[in-house]
């Protein structure tokens, strides 16, 4: 085996945000700057000599050859063992099963996610720990700092190894596993929720579509859905992944997935409706007729856990993160459990369930997972609700009716200003900051704020603090604004409002979202003057 060294230099801009290394796909293709983002990594974590490692991707462009650029490296710096799915594939939660399953050191997973995938749009690659999560900051900063300072990276001189079909081979003295990317999410996902009852659901005559957006978990779905759980072929679309996800953003929210929606919304739509993103953490939830955002999803979860054979025991605790809806709190509350608030970015929730502190974690961006591993899982959370629908024998809207009426309904809605200029967004955020001490007492749009900061979070476990996670505003009442910059663009800036109003009177509680939600709405426009900083009139997408 002939390990070259190559002489490399820093390039700028390979800070992991949110979730991984993000970019156009044009600039992880330049030379050198895959391998250095990938050595960098390997430094930071003090090597791979005699590690076992997982890899796998979602498919999209530049994923089959990144993925042998990672194994040539992989081998070079003396990894003992490397586990990659079938085609370089995997999704983001199996990734983590692999992990720790296998008792691995950690994993390469290549994947922008919900953004787009093609020659002219994104790319990523995120680097998770042993606990099967996403590296924490501790990690991302050391990967970020190694990147400044690199001057040669490693790689084996090898052709492409064949990743087609399952088996093991070796590069040099690396073993390769090539595993069916379904295989121990299937069973894994057998073992926590109740496959007869499901099972006995879709031979009712029960009505599924779930819609894979050409994306990675198209195979998962397939195989659960249809083949263990006997839903009718036809019930998962758009169910192969495409390099380019069809040219669609694989990104599953009422835009994105509009056909999901307009389908769930006609006369004759299914029972149940469900969606999920490029590398399968993300899921949407439909009703007929009605759409389940992602924080009531999660406090949906949270009040029948006890339904599903995993969680029949009870939970240990739920954290959401920040500009989520408050939705689980009151959950929280009723049942006694303890709740906590993060900073957006699954990264966050892992400490609190490595610790014994959480079961159920979930954001507003269309991500709900448990224990069960380590990132936030699409397709685990469409099972879930199947199992609670099989159990309960409700409807989606009879159910989300009675969880209203039981524990009050906090409206929520996001609004999101895209390729916004940098300087500009910075403004509005720098502006906002500079006016939290004179905002409590103010009316602004009839709304009374009662308390403004930028939030700080303290992790009970290691004890570290991440500061400047968004600007929150709360009024009299219980309605909420935060603010806050993306951490997953790949243009400019994306500004993210949170929008949130509480209403426990259950006359208004059927109200329409979009009336009930105005006066936030406007209140928001007001004290962040988002027109004047932004010259937007509206938001590009709302959520
Ligand atoms: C990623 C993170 C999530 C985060 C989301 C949005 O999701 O894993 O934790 O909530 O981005 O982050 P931001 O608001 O900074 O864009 P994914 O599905 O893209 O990995």
């Amino acid at each position: 085996m002939t390990i070259n060294t190559i002489a490399t230099t820093p390039i700028e801009g390979q800070k992991p945000g949110t979730s991984g290394l993000r970019k156009k796909t044009h600039v992880f293709k330049q030379p050198h700057y895959l391998e250095n983002f990938i050595q960098a990594t390997w430094n930071a974590i003090g090597g791979v000599s005699g590690k076992t490692l997982v890899l796998g991707g979602d498919g999209r462009h530049f994923n089959k050859r990144a993925a042998q650029v990672v194994l040539r490296m992989a081998a070079a710096g003396g990894a003992k063992r490397l586990i990659v799915g079938q085609d370089a594939l995997l999704s983001t939660p199996a990734a983590s099963n692999l992990i720790r399953i296998n008792g691995a050191d950690g994993g390469i997973i290549l994947s922008a996610s919900h953004n787009p995938g093609g020659p002219d749009e994104d790319f990523g690659v995120k680097f998770n720990t042993s606990n099967g999560g996403p590296a924490p900051e501790s990690i991302t900063d050391r990967i970020f700092s190694e990147t400044q300072k690199i001057s040669e990276y490693s790689i084996v001189e090898s052709h492409d190894v064949d990743l087609s079909t399952p088996g093991t081979t070796r590069l040099g003295d690396m073993q390769i596993e090539v595993v069916d990317p379904v295989a121990a999410y299937q069973a894994l996902m057998e073992k926590l929720f109740d496959f007869a009852k499901i099972r006995a659901l879709f031979a009712s005559g029960f009505r599924v579509r779930f819609d894979a957006m050409h994306a990675v978990t198209g195979p998962y779905a397939t195989a659960i859905l249809q083949g263990v759980l006997g839903a009718p072929a036809g019930s998962v679309v758009n169910a192969t992944p495409l390099t380019d996800f069809g040219g669609g953003h694989p990104d599953p929210n009422p835009i994105w997935a509009k056909d999901l929606i307009d389908r769930m919304m006609a006369d004759d739509a299914p029972d149940f409706g469900a969606a999920s993103d490029g590398d399968g953490d993300r899921n949407m939830i439909v009703g007929r007729g009605l759409y389940v955002t992602p924080s009531d999803s999660l406090a949906v979860l949270a009040a029948n856990a006890r339904l599903v054979p995993a969680y029949a025991s009870g939970l240990a605790g739920v954290a959401r993160s920040m500009p989520t809806s408050r939705a689980v709190d009151r959950v929280a509350e009723t049942l006694g459990l303890q709740c906590y608030e993060t900073p957006t970015g699954w990264k966050f929730f892992g400490n609190l369930m490595d610790d014994g502190r959480v079961t159920l974690c979930g954001e507003e961006s269309a991500g709900t997972g448990s224990d069960h591993v380590r990132e936030k899982d699409g397709l685990w959370a469409v099972l879930f609700w199947l199992n609670i629908l099989a159990e309960t024998g409700q409807s989606v809207q009879d159910l989300m009716r009675a969880h209203w009426q039981r524990f009050g309904r906090n409206f929520y809605t996001r609004h999101d200003y895209e390729a916004v200029e940098m300087d500009k967004a910075n403004a509005l955020i720098a502006s906002l900051r500079a006016r939290l001490s004179d905002l409590p007492g103010q009316t602004i749009a009839a709304k009374t704020v009662t308390q403004a900061d930028d939030f700080s979070y303290h992790d009970p476990v290691d004890g570290s603090t991440s500061a400047h996670q968004g600007i929150r505003i709360a009024f009299e009442g219980g309605a909420r604004v935060v603010f806050r910059l993306s951490g997953t663009g790949t243009e400019g800036a994306t500004l993210r409002v949170y929008l949130e109003d509480v209403e426990e009177d259950p006359a208004r509680i059927f109200a329409d979202p979009a009336e009930a939600l105005a006066g936030v709405i406007e209140a928001a426009q007001q004290i962040a003057g988002i027109r004047s900083h932004t010259g937007r009139d509206a938001p590009d997408v709302t959520t």
